[in-house]
């Protein structure tokens, strides 16, 4: 679909609005019909209806009737599309024809119907009843030499019950090889918060953002991402608040906003939201930190009792501010002193100060170290556990967060694992297990049997894709549950199954009856999500049920009752509070109708559970940014138009390119130094410990984005992307720091503009 021509208009410095409103009505109408969209989005972020399945943002207690955003809106009326991929439609296209698709159009063929299989050397997908599938993913589990021999990937849709199931049978069988999309997305901020706080989650409630002097937005982009964050940003605004924003471009959502309801109500103006737009360089946030750091101390910003009290390693830190020069700040960041200066004084006479972050941190090699540096920012100050004050890392999948509370966890602590031994009541492995990039080596090295992935797409959504291709093909059994179809159902084992499950959408109906699911957001509060609608096909089961059903077939009724757990998904719940640590009286407190928040002893109670007990102030030298003469650094990122791997459409709006895909864009200076025009094409190289990657068919788009930066949409990108450019400590792979080089393909530039 990208021979579409691509269409150039200015750049949005206002998100939302009536386009979001039209467009998310749109999406919905053709995707659903009239009654279905109105009856789906009016249950969407309700306290009886379901959990959107857009993003992790929290809701606030009074909620509109239509608690949800244009992007929300997408995902909802993209999982309950009327559209269906049938048996006969896979007997119809073999795998080869249905590669040869975009990962658009894949997307837009509809919901899978029905279990199928690929037989080992056969071109099309066939029907299998369930009860052989589950038999296939059994015999081949119990044929491995060693449970370690296979591997189990979630992407972050999966709920509490399913995800905790799903430990449960993996752990019951013999192994740790849990590896999650949150590997590559925020694992960077809970080593940094782990190490640091003692906790590897965020301290802060929606309610906070109502009491924030200043409000940090540092490598994020909520205007497409998290819309609804932008509320909660409106309304700190209007309370006073500052919002420094930190990005390498002006992303629209934070230069103005306005809020669709406003709309409705006949009030026209729109909110400018950032105070200060610092346009750091890509990776430069660690040089930026450093300088706010230094001004802070020159301010005397400081909380002494906090720090004497609570914390440590104070004196090093310091000491590490001290003996880093302005100048190496500004020439690493990108920022003059005076601007860093300007956002330095706002931070100083804040007495509340959140930092809000997403992938522009984590996704860096030194993702962690630059957490830890906002950490030492925030710390100076005390500005945790303290009303309006503290950590906001954005999580991504609706429940990314929940699914690492209940154990999907390669590398889980012995506590919880003793915790979960006494609540399961049967041993389970200690040794760790691979996380996503040693999972990919593991296949790439022929040590991996059967792969199953509960959700996610995991060929378009890992790194350097046509390694991962050649790895995932050396597997013996791949095996998908899925609600849609991806390219990791085209690129598969030497035998794959796909399995469809329910979404959130819709009416999960078990031997008890009708069944709610819980999930956590953001900001840990656990609470239920009940699907209303219609399942897409009555030939689904839910992930619960998968589950329970392979873990019946491979290894019996020996750990648990497998089958009479999902019968009543409150059997699920219990066996959750006798496994997991804040989870008592779950079935009770889950049915409160704004649901329950987990511990959180750093907001709770400004207590830390590092080894000493006291919040630690880290140090850390900066990273080397420079690259060679001819080179740039790309990062990748998301359009307004997708979910991750999901491609609802060609355009980006708010960044003005419309209708094509492969674009890059590029600091005007730099391509006129080159000779270049908008819309030049060019192919691209990346470069890494003395290897080379290549992608053809890229056109240049003239941008603001800082001199020898580079950005293009992932997942296209992806093959770019080395296995191991990975982050120290989390080994998140470095989507947002590529090394590459252009050069021109054949000049078609043009110099028309709209
Ligand atoms: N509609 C929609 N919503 C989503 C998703 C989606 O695909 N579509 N995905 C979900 C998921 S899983 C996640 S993790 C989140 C992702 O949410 P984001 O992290 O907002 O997503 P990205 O598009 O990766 O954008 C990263 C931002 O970081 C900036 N950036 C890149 N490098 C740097 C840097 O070195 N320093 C700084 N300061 N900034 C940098 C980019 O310019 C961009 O604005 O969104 C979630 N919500
Ligand atoms: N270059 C680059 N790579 C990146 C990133 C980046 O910024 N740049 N971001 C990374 C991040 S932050 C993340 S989180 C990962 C995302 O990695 P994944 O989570 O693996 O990918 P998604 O695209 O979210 O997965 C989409 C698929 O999930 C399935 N699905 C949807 N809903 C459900 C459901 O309810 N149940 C089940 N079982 N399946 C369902 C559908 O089949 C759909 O095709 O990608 C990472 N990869
Ligand atoms: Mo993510």
């Amino acid at each position: 679909m990208d021979t579409h021509s691509l269409k150039l208009k200015h750049p949005k410095t206002k998100a939302a609005g009536i386009p979001a409103v039209t467009s998310s009505t749109v999406h919905g109408l053709t995707k659903m019909g009239v009654v279905k969209t109105i009856k789906t989005l009016s249950m969407v972020n309700q306290k009886e209806g379901f959990d959107c399945p857009g993003c992790a943002w929290p809701d606030p207690d009074h909620r509109t009737t239509f608690e949800f955003c244009e992007n929300g809106a997408k995902a909802v009326a993209d999982e309950a599309m009327k559209a269906k991929v049938t048996p006969s439609f896979f007997a119809q296209h073999s795998v080869q024809d249905l590669a040869e698709m975009s990962d658009y159009e894949l997307n837009s063929l509809g919901r899978i119907s029905s279990p199928v299989v690929l037989r080992e050397g056969n071109s099309h997908y066939e029907a299998i009843p369930w009860d052989d599938a589950f038999a296939m993913v059994a015999e081949a589990l119990n044929a491995t030499q060693s449970p370690d021999r296979a591997v189990f990937y979630t992407s972050g849709r999966t709920s509490n019950e399913a995800a905790f199931l799903y430990q449960a049978f993996v752990r019951a069988y013999g192994t740790n090889n849990l590896p999650d999309c949150s590997n590559m997305c925020h694992e960077s901020s809970g080593k940094g918060l782990g190490q640091t706080i003692g906790i590897g989650k965020g301290t802060v409630t929606l309610d906070d953002f109502n009491h924030a002097d200043v409000i940090m937005v540092i490598g994020q982009n909520p205007g497409t991402n998290h819309p609804r964050m932008l509320t909660a940003l409106r309304d700190a605004k209007h309370r006073g608040s500052s919002i420094i924003h930190v990005n390498p471009l002006a992303e629209a959502g934070l230069t103005r906003f306005k809020h669709p309801q406003d709309y409705m109500k006949g009030q026209m103006k729109s909110t400018t939201l950032a105070d200060l737009h610092l346009q750091v360089r890509i990776g430069g946030d660690a040089a930026l930190v450093k300088g706010l750091i230094k001004c802070q101390l020159e301010h005397n910003a400081l909380d002494h009792e906090f720090i004497a009290a609570k914390t440590e390693g104070f004196e090093s830190m310091v000491k590490a501010a001290d003996q880093t020069s302005w100048k190496q700040i500004v020439n690493d960041s990108g920022i003059s002193e005076e601007q860093i200066r300007t956002a330095g004084r706002l931070l100083a006479a804040s007495n509340a100060t959140i930092a809000c972050w997403a992938m522009g941190l984590t996704q860096h090699r030194n993702g962690v170290a630059v957490i830890q540096e906002v950490v030492n920012l925030l710390l100076m100050n005390g500005h945790v556990g303290r009303k309006g004050a503290g950590f906001c890392p954005v999580r991504g999948h609706s429940n990314v967060q929940g699914d690492r509370t209940v154990g999907i966890w390669e590398a889980p602590t012995e506590a919880f694992l003793a915790r979960m031994e006494e609540g399961l009541g049967f041993s389970i492995p200690h040794h760790h297990g691979y996380d996503v990039v040693h999972a990919i080596q593991a296949m790439m090295d022929e040590s991996v049997d059967v792969f199953f992935c509960m959700g996610g797409n995991f060929l378009s959504a890992t790194p350097d894709t046509d390694l991962t291709a050649k790895a995932l093909e050396k597997v013996g059994l791949t095996v998908q549950v899925s609600t849609k179809l991806n390219r990791s159902h085209l690129v598969t084992g030497k035998n794959a199954l796909i399995l469809p499950c329910l979404g959130r959408t819709e009416r999960d109906t078990q031997a008890s009856g009708e069944q709610f699911v819980s999930v956590e957001n953001s900001m840990g509060i656990v609470h239920r999500s009940t699907g209303g609608l219609q399942p897409a096909s009555r030939d689904l089961k839910s992930e619960p049920a998968i589950v329970a059903s392979i873990a019946e077939k491979t290894l019996g009724s020996t750990h648990l009752e497998w089958t009479s757990l999902v019968e009543d998904y409150d059997r699920i719940r219990e066996l959750m509070e006798a496994s997991l640590h804040g989870f008592e009286q779950y079935n009770e407190r889950v049915r409160q109708p704004n649901g329950f928040s987990l511990p959180n002893p750093p907001r709770d109670k400004q207590e830390f559970a590092t080894p000493s007990g006291k919040a630690r102030f880290t140090t850390h030298s900066l990273p080397n940014v420079q690259v060679a003469e001819d080179q740039y650094v790309l990062m990748t990122l998301r359009s307004h138009d997708q979910y991750n791997t999901t491609i609802y459409g060609l355009h980006d709006r708010y960044r003005g390119v419309h209708g094509r895909r492969r674009v890059v864009f590029m600091n005007a200076n730099d391509m006129v130094e080159r000779g270049w025009k908008s819309r030049q094409r060019v192919s691209i190289t990346s470069h890494f410990n003395g290897e080379t990657r290549h992608a053809d068919d890229w056109m240049l788009i003239p941008y603001d984005i800082p001199a020898g930066n580079l950005a293009a949409y992932f997942p296209e990108a992806n093959c770019l992307v080395p296995l191991h450019s990975t982050a120290d400590v989390s080994n998140t792979p470095t989507s947002k720091w590529i090394v590459c080089t252009l050069s021109a393909e054949h000049n078609t530039a043009s110099s028309e503009e709209e």
